[in-house]
């Protein structure tokens, strides 16, 4: 695709409503809402509602999921997290195992211990 016709569609996607957008993949890197609605992945349950019909944050998901969604990160408390938390150096879990092998001599350091 020609940048032109990307730009063109681009708007043409941003200048939807929220009806019209229903059914329309967002981009792989970007978090569906329920309503349609794209945002970036780092929204996704982070505490605060991006979503305008709120889905990024909803409890049963964000606070105790037996699965999380495509693309995102259970950490070890059943808690979802976008993937931006991993390694960022935040606990972003509030078990901080989003910052758990993050260690680059992790591995080696493992070795050594066994
Ligand atoms: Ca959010």
């Amino acid at each position: 695709m020609k940048l032109n016709s990307f730009l063109k569609l681009k708007t043409f996607l941003c200048e939807l409503n929220e009806k019209e957008r229903r059914g329309i993949k967002c981009n792989s890197r970007a978090h569906q809402c329920k309503s349609g609605q794209c945002l970036p992945q780092y929204t996704f349950c982070n505490e605060i509602d991006d979503c305008l019909d709120g889905s990024d944050e909803l409890p049963e998901i964000c606070e105790k999921a037996t699965s999380c969604p495509k693309g995102t990160h259970q950490c070890a408390n059943n808690k979802c997290r976008s993937t931006a938390v991993l390694c960022s150096g935040v606990d972003g879990c509030g078990d901080n195992s989003d910052e758990d092998l993050c260690e680059v001599c992790y591995w080696e350091y493992k070795l050594q211990i066994k």
